[in-house]
C-alpha cells in the first residue's frame, strides 16, 4: 500500500471511530443530565432491581428512568409517593418524575406478575 493510501485509510478509520464514540459520549451526557437515577428492572432470579437501594433528598425533584432489560413485562411503583409506571414491556425504558416530600425508608416494587418470585421483586428507597 502506498503512503497516501495508508494515510487515507487511517483517516477513515479514525473518523468512523470518532463518530461512534461521539454518539456514545452524547448519549451518556444526555442520560446523566436528564435522569437523576437509572434503575434496571430484573426478576429476582436474574438479579432483581439494580440498584436495589438508593437515597434521595427530601424536596428535590427526581427523574427516574426504569429500564427493563428482560423478556417479560415489569411494572414500577413507590406506593408511599403515589408513583407508578403501569407497564414497562421487554426492552423498554420509561421515566417518572416526582418530588419526595417526606423522610424515611420506603419500599418500591414491581407491579406486574413477572416470575414465580415476583413478590420478592422489591427494593428500598431512603429519603433524607
Ligand atoms: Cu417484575
Amino acid at each position: 500500500m502506498k503512503r497516501n493510501e495508508l494515510i487515507a485509510v487511517t483517516c477513515i478509520i479514525l473518523a468512523t471511530l470518532g463518530a461512534i464514540f461521539g454518539v456514545f459520549a452524547i448519549e451518556k451526557f444526555r442520560l446523566a443530565k436528564f435522569y437523576t437515577l437509572k434503575l434496571i428492572a430484573r426478576a429476582p432470579e436474574n438479579g432483581n432491581w439494580y440498584p436495589q437501594k438508593f437515597t434521595l433528598k427530601q424536596g428535590e425533584e427526581v427523574r427516574i428512568l426504569v429500564r427493563n432489560i428482560e423478556t417479560v413485562t415489569h411494572g414500577f411503583a413507590i406506593p408511599d409517593f403515589g408513583v407508578a409506571i403501569k407497564e414497562i414491556k421487554a426492552g423498554q425504558a420509561k421515566s417518572v418524575t416526582f418530588t419526595p416530600d417526606k423522610k424515611g425508608t420506603f419500599p418500591f416494587l414491581c407491579t406486574v406478575w413477572c416470575s414465580e418470585r415476583h413478590m420478592q421483586m422489591r427494593g428500598e428507597l431512603t429519603v433524607e
